[in-house]
């Protein structure tokens, strides 16, 4: 069994003006489908075939670095299609929006903090929204095609919400603006399926 690169859950111009439909399709079709495909090859014969994505990342430690990093890079755009959506944005409700307000003060400082650790994360990576293994949320980066699951995070805990701040998710529109890509890409995010993540966290 290998891995597979699901479809897009909307059309490439779905997430239009906020993230246009040629970079959608060179992420998803190319960038995407890479990690998917060399992930494959990576794994293809060693006694990583046939272990779920979510057991390898959790123990990343003992893979090479091309399994990390396509690894990473199949499991963290799965997260990011899914957690995206057209017609979306506003600001979550209910229990996530609870722990977020008595956690960050209030969902503009979450934006503000959240925005913060995508901005000052050097290079390539992603900023998340975790659940940690004490049940609270915490905002963190991490480099490259690393997530918060893995065995050799930094910080540790279940992503729920995920930025790829990879100049490839947004230079075609933005070119080197990364905080004007954050900032409208909060009018994409899709708070119910974040809040489900949360549930599933706990
Ligand atoms: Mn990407």
């Amino acid at each position: 069994m290998s891995f597979e690169l699901a479809p897009l859950p909307y059309a490439n111009n779905a997430l239009e003006p906020f993230i246009d439909a040629m970079t959608m399709e060179i992420h998803h079709d190319r960038h995407h489908a890479a990690y998917v495909n060399n992930l494959n090859a990576a794994i293809k014969g060693t006694d990583l075939e046939g272990k779920s994505l979510l057991e390898i990342i959790t123990n990343i430690s003992k893979a090479p670095m091309a399994v990390r990093n396509n690894g990473g890079g199949h499991f963290n755009h799965d997260l990011f299609w899914n957690i995206m959506a057209p017609n979306k944005g506003g600001e979550p409700t209910g229990a996530l929006a609870d722990a977020i307000k008595s956690t960050f003060g209030s969902f503009e400082d979450f934006k503000t903090q959240f925005n913060a650790a995508g901005a000052t994360r050097f290079g390539s990576g992603w900023a998340w929204l975790i659940v940690k293994s004490d049940k609270s949320i915490a905002i963190c980066s991490t480099p490259n095609q690393d997530n918060p699951l893995m065995d050799i995070a930094e910080v540790k805990g279940t992503p729920i919400l995920g930025c790829d701040v990879w100049e490839h998710a947004y230079y075609l529109k933005y070119q080197n603006k990364r905080p004007d890509y954050m900032a409208n890409w909060w009018n994409v995010v899709n708070w119910d399926a974040v809040a489900d993540r949360y549930k599933a966290a706990l």
